[in-house]
């Protein structure tokens, strides 16, 4: 096949007439008319002598445009790379510069305050916004609807992900066309989607779960999706009579479980919901069979992996698992000391191999060593074990990440942040329970002798500096950290002293 990602997920769907996606508006956009808007944005990114193999940087609004610009990067080669619309100017000039983007692609509304970045990288500045107006519709507009898709093969790159890591600095995953489309594959046979489906999307697509899953499997199946900007409840209870399924983080589920509206007839023709980035609460899976009759089906997967196992769609979803490795997907569980394999039923560090697994960090090369090993496994960094009928649960996290709503805050980001900060002599950032995002980031500092941190301007900093998610919810002042024997923070004391803090009503 001369390009397996574009053929099998946009090409084959040339001509077809049948709907892609459904608007907010109420407007449809068809799979052949998504598709020629594509080719002219390749041939819009070509006319910017952005070559196959290049990189393009993505800051823009959930839209029909946005994919578009995903569908045209894996058409003409140029390696995607999305970013979350919430980064700072400082953060996205660290994706840029690493990558060594050629193209950084923004909204017109950020477009003077990115451009020092693009111009000290030496990148193209392109702009889009949520309506389709901007730079590149605008070097699209009168370009050919067909394109020449460019030949690549199955290892080829197509994406770059970036994933913060546990010393602070982020890290490119590195994902193929191969990576992708396996994955796929396996997850439109596993989950049963046909072109009948219709999906719910209301996540972001700058992550795995909202557009190498969501979107993939959707293009894949040939179905269509009600193409939401984001998870808002209103307009969630008003689509999900028109959807077949759905896919979302478990702040989704608890937010709908909060709504009188989310009634069993609502769903009642609903055939699926997924969930996944961030463990489901028992609790949630039990009171949302117990109003809607629907089990939820838990799937987990990562940045680098995309999907590794999933709970079965016949047979028992079991509250608390992540199910099942998937097809052409190996799950094994390591000492994490030793990296031998441990026996069944044994706690350990979760380990995967497969088709799905990425190539490697960009430019990291000690980074890639350290965690993808020669033998093809991948270190995912979480504890968990595998049951004695062969599903797979989730006990904790090696790395020190806090999951919040279902993006991944490192500590060390923000620790490093909180440290610099006039008056401040340490600090330690951790997660703490939180009803409606699951966690939430929370700072503790020491001041240093005699000082008193001023909190107001240490927000600010942070807000200049850090996307919003990852901003502390709250910053709590304290003597000394807890240290054990060894002098190392004893972050499970924070967390456990300050258990209720953010749930307490
Ligand atoms: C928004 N805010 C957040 C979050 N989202 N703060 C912490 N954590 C968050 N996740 C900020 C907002 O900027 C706002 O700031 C304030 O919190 C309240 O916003 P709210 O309106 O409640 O939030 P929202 O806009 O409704 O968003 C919540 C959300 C959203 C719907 C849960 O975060 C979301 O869509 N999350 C999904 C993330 C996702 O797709 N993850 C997949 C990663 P202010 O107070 O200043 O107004 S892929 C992955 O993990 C792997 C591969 C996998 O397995 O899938
Ligand atoms: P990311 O780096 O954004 O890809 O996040 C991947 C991490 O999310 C995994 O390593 C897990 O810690 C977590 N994760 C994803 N799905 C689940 C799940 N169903 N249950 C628990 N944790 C999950």
């Amino acid at each position: 096949m001369a390009n397996p990602l574009y053929d099998t997920l946009f090409g084959r769907h040339a001509g077809r007439a049948a709907p892609f996606l459904h608007l907010a508006d109420g407007k449809t956009l068809s799979h052949d008319a998504f598709l020629r808007l594509t080719a002219r944005y390749a041939h819009a990114l070509r006319a910017a002598s952005l070559e196959p193999g290049d990189r393009l940087a993505a800051q823009i609004a959930k839209s029909p445009g946005a994919l578009g610009v995903y569908a045209a990067c894996v058409q003409s080669g140029i390696i995607f790379l999305p970013l979350n619309t919430g980064y700072t100017a400082d953060e996205v000039e660290y994706f840029v510069t690493d990558s060594g983007a050629k193209c950084l692609l923004c909204d017109p509304a950020r477009a003077e305050a990115l451009r020092p970045v693009a111009d000290g990288a030496g990148a193209v500045l392109l702009t889009l916004d949520e309506t389709g107006a901007g730079s590149l519709p605008d070097a699209a507009a009168g370009q050919p609807d067909t394109f020449e898709t460019t030949p690549r093969k199955a290892d080829d790159l197509a994406a770059f992900l970036y994933t913060s890591g546990t010393t602070g600095r982020s890290k490119g995953a590195m994902l193929t066309q191969g990576n992708l489309l396996s994955n796929a594959e396996v997850l439109v046979d596993y989950w049963r989607f046909t072109e009948d489906d219709v999906l719910l999307h209301a996540l972001p697509i700058f992550h795995t779960h909202g557009l190498f899953v969501a979107t993939n499997i959707m293009l894949l199946a040939g179905g269509s999706m009600i193409f939401l900007p984001k998870f808002h409840i209103d307009q969630v209870v008003e689509a999900l009579p028109r959807a077949t399924a759905m896919m979302g983080v478990p702040t989704f589920y608890t937010r709908l479980l909060d709504d009188p509206r989310f009634t069993r007839d609502l769903v009642a023709h609903m055939r699926l919901f997924v969930s996944g980035s961030a463990p489901l609460l028992a609790e949630t899976h039990v009171a949302f069979e117990d109003r809607t009759g629907h089990r939820i089906l838990e799937r987990y997967g990562m940045t680098e992996t995309n999907m590794n196992t999933s709970n079965p769609y016949d047979g028992a979803r079991r509250a608390g698992t992540v199910g099942f490795p998937l097809p052409g997907v190996e799950v094994i569980v390591t000492d994490p000391e030793t990296g031998d394999e441990l026996p069944q039923g044994e706690t350990g560090m979760i380990e995967v191999r497969g088709p799905n697994v990425f190539k490697g960090y960009w430019n990291m090369p000690e980074k890639t060593a350290e965690e993808l090993r020669e033998n093809g496994f991948f270190i995912t960094g979480d504890l968990g074990l595998i049951d004695d009928q062969g599903y797979v649960q989730i006990v904790g996290r090696a790395k020190d990440l806090i999951i919040s709503g279902g993006y991944n805050v490192y500590p060390k980001e923000v620790e490093a942040l909180l440290d610099d900060q006039p008056g401040v002599l340490e600090s330690a950032v951790v997660g703490l329970p939180h009803p409606d995002l699951g966690e939430a980031v929370v700072g503790f500092l020491v001041p240093q002798a005699d000082a008193k941190p001023d909190l107001d301007a240490i927000a600010e900093a942070a807000a200049k500096s850090l996307a919003r998610f990852k901003h502390p919810r709250r910053l709590i002042v304290l003597n000394a950290l807890p240290r054990n024997t060894m002098g190392k923070v004893q972050k499970n004391v924070l967390r456990d002293d300050y258990a209720d803090l953010l749930t307490a009503k």
